[in-house]
């Protein structure tokens, strides 16, 4: 479970509903084209949070049956709705996902003892390897080492997906858990998280600058920084237009323009301005 994934884009039309060809389209440019080692399926990038159950349902059987075993497929299933969580990775772990991972619960503010009982009451749903999505600026939850320690005490808990730029609690974590897979979460920090010997990355960006992050990560792990600094530059040079153009809608625009299929995204995201749309172009042009 070593490498790079990308967090998956799903295709919408402009009613909200899954583009099946553009789903299936956007894995294909994946494995074919950025060469990722595996898909993090409905995570923030597929606009999880946005969606029917049913829909979700929907984008694990297409991705697996468009990915077949070629890349590891993470399914993220985490919900406020834990039984919706539950059902969820019962369906994914039927499909032969690799593992499960699960967001923090948010909004509500839970205690860690609601948080444990929430991943807890997942992991014993299912039998299959399980992931912590932890992203504090966007759930408000902030775990500590030893409340990750915590919930690794579970044999089925491999890892974290670990999306915050906490380079002491990072070190931390790596250094008291070897056996543990830590991926980082911001692609703008990949380089500094390799060097600090995460197992791999997950992220946006890696749907069109999957093949650069993997050789700045692979750089980085032999040791070769001022070769991945340099490839990290060039990245974040992208993902800042990226950020400032809009960053779904920007990474959709620019997989329009390779001859995906990528359609929109869902309400109340919006659509890009023409402007964006060219903008969107440019930075294609400039970077990939
Ligand atoms: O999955 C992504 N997080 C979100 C990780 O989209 C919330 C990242 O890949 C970021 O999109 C990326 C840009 O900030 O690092």
């Amino acid at each position: 479970m070593k490498g790079l994934f990308s967090a998956l884009m799903c295709s919408f039309d402009e009613q909200g509903n899954i583009d099946e060809k553009g789903l299936r389209e956007i894995v294909r440019y994946n494995i074919d084209v950025s060469k990722i080692d595996g898909l993090y399926v409905n995570g923030s990038t597929g606009e999880n949070f946005l969606i029917s159950t049913e829909q979700k349902k929907r984008i694990f059987e297409i991705v697996k049956d468009e990915a077949g075993d070629s890349v590891k497929l993470i399914a993220q299933v985490g919900s406020l709705n834990v039984d919706e969580a539950v059902n969820l990775a019962k369906f994914a772990t039927d499909l032969n996902y690799d593992a499960i991972s699960a967001v923090t619960p948010f909004y509500y503010k839970f205690d860690f003892e609601e948080i444990k009982d929430y991943y807890f009451t997942i992991l014993d749903s299912v039998d299959n390897d399980f992931i912590i999505y932890s992203i504090p600026a966007l759930t408000g939850v902030n775990m500590n080492l030893e409340q990750f320690g915590e919930l690794f005490e579970n044999e089925k808990v491999i890892g974290v997906k670990f999306t915050a730029p906490d380079f002491f609690l990072l070190e931390r974590l790596r250094h008291a858990y070897p056996e543990k897979f830590i991926y980082s979460g911001f692609d703008e920090m990949l380089l500094s998280a390799s060097v600090l010997n995460v197992d791999g990355a997950i992220g946006s960006t890696f749907n069109v600058n999957g093949q650069r992050a993997k050789q700045i990560f692979e750089l980085a792990q032999k040791g070769k920084i001022d070769e991945a600094r340099e490839l990290q530059k060039v990245s974040n040079d992208l993902i800042s237009a990226i950020l400032d153009n809009g960053l779904y809608q920007t990474i959709k625009e620019i997989l329009k323009y390779k001859g995906i299929s990528a359609g929109f995204c869902r309400k109340p995201m919006k659509a890009l301005s023409e402007e964006g749309v060219l903008k969107a172009r440019e930075i294609a042009d400039t970077y990939l």
